[in-house]
């Protein structure tokens, strides 16, 4: 899985290198290019955003800037992700359907956003990640990425997916290591039994009932 993530700021993808993520990007299961839009400015002080028409505060990603960006790796397979709080609410099943592409192009906006004329040309789909507001789209980006990749053959070990919360439309059950006693508290005897069927049957008891208490709309559907 390719993403190529279009983006001001390409230092605040530094974390992405760490821990399960970086693993994959290492093996070359994923391959993260971060694209510097500044360095498609033709402006001697490298400018990339102008004053919006119509006045008002902030400034506005320039239009020729991004295409140019854009222009140095498009690919006609390319799926480009516009993130922006105006897109369609990211949850479980997309994240599943975006891991069946290929090759994703990921548009950061920042300040006021960007021009809507080159949006018009290059986007395919909005995304947000939530009802909520954020200096630029570099965070749901990698929210993106981090969610999709986990759906990428090898990143995970294999059970990993089909147990979490959603897949099956509920929360998880609660999770216990050792020591077997902390401040008083004991394990739940059950997961100590090695009964495997009953340990089964205890889990799904608890993420229903997790479920009813923290998220009854997700049980409604
Ligand atoms: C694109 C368009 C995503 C990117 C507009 C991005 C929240 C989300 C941004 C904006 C984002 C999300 C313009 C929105 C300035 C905020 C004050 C960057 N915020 N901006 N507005 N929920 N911000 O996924």
């Amino acid at each position: 899985m390719k993403f190529d993530v279009l983006t001001l700021f390409p230092e605040m993808f530094e974390p992405v290198k760490q821990s399960i993520l970086g693993k994959a990007v290492e093996k070359e299961l994923i391959n993260i290019n971060l694209i510097n839009i500044r360095d498609f400015s033709e402006d001697k002080h490298k400018k990339v955003d102008d004053t919006p028409y119509g006045g008002g505060a902030g400034m506005v990603m320039m239009p020729d800037v991004v295409y140019r960006a854009y222009n140095s790796i498009k690919e006609k397979d390319a799926k480009v992700i516009y993130m922006s709080p105006q897109g369609k609410t990211l949850n479980q099943k997309m994240v599943e359907n975006l891991s069946k592409e290929n090759h994703i192009i990921l548009l950061c906006g920042h300040y006021e956003g960007i021009d809507q004329r080159v949006l018009d040309k290059i986007v395919d789909e909005e995304i947000s990640i939530g009802d909520y507001v954020l200096t630029g789209g570099e965070l749901p980006a990698m929210v993106l990425i981090d969610s999709v990749s986990r759906y990428v053959t090898g990143v995970l070990k294999p059970d990993s997916i089909q147990e979490e919360s959603f897949s099956n439309g509920l929360l998880e059950y609660p999770q216990y290591t050792r020591p077997e006693v902390f401040k008083g508290e004991k394990v739940p005897e059950v997961l100590l039994s090695g009964h495997h069927e009953k340990i089964q049957e205890w889990r799904k008891e608890k993420s229903l009932e997790i479920t009813k208490n923290k998220r009854p709309d997700l049980l409604k559907k």
